[in-house]
């Protein structure tokens, strides 16, 4: 797969998509990840990519010009457009999976202030969100949707990958685990997981995960 990022911040990049995983699937060829600085595209000498809100109001927005020859630059008819921002709908598993099929995507990192509305209606083909909050810039929700997705590309994980997909695909959350020692400074791993009876470790494992996941997020339970 191929990602191309638009960005104000390339630098910020630089670290979590240089490590473990990623890093892997960038040097094996599965993903081949691109930077691009927005200002590279701004049209006079103090590269200006932004301005003030017809209308009034606080804060600058993002002009359209830079963004759309950016794009035209960088996308082809293949490529998925997708601006991060918090009036996206809800980033998901489920659109990760979606998006691994593509083979192209051009994620555009909104700035404080926001896009230019045409940039929404005549140039990305998509808008999400990671979450209910507000950042300083979408570089950060580019990074979460690239590490997301990148994941799922076939190759990037080994068969761990499994395991991590049920929680999401049961639409419940992980069940209580432990490793060794069974007495850790008195804190005791549950007998049940030291019992060797795998169908009882099944009905507790089930038991703690719907437990867990009523506390926590009952908005997930059927
Ligand atoms: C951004 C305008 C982009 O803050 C975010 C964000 C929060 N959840 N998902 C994304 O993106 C940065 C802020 C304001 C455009």
């Amino acid at each position: 797969m191929k990602i191309d990022v638009l960005t104000l911040f390339p630098a910020m990049f630089a670290g979590p998509l240089d490590e473990s995983i990623i890093k892997r699937a960038r040097e094996s060829g599965l993903l081949d990840l691109a930077l691009h600085n927005l200002r590279d595209y701004a049209h006079d000498r103090h590269r200006t990519v932004d301005d003030r809100p017809f209308g009034g109001g606080p804060g600058m927005l993002l002009k359209p010009e830079p963004i759309f020859e950016a794009v035209e630059h960088l996308a082809s008819p293949e490529t998925r457009i997708i601006l991060l921002s918090p009036s996206g709908r809800s980033f998901t598993q489920a659109i990760a999976h979606e998006l691994a099929l593509a083979p192209r995507l051009l994620l555009i990192s909104g700035h404080y202030e926001g896009f230019d509305e045409r940039v929404r209606q005549h140039l990305a083909n998509d808008e999400l969100s990671i979450g209910d909050y507000v950042l300083t810039n979408g570089a950060l929700p580019a990074m979460v949707v690239i590490d997301a997705v990148a994941r799922l590309l076939p190759g990037v994980l080994g068969h761990e990958q499994s395991a991590q997909e049920e929680s999401f695909s049961h639409s419940l959350l992980e069940y209580p685990q432990y490793t060794r020692p069974a007495d850790f400074r008195g804190m005791k791993v549950p007998d049940v997981l030291l019992s060797g009876n795998h169908a009882e470790i099944a009905r507790w494992r089930a038991e703690q995960a719907r437990l867990r996941t009523s506390e926590r997020r009952p908005d997930l339970m059927c």
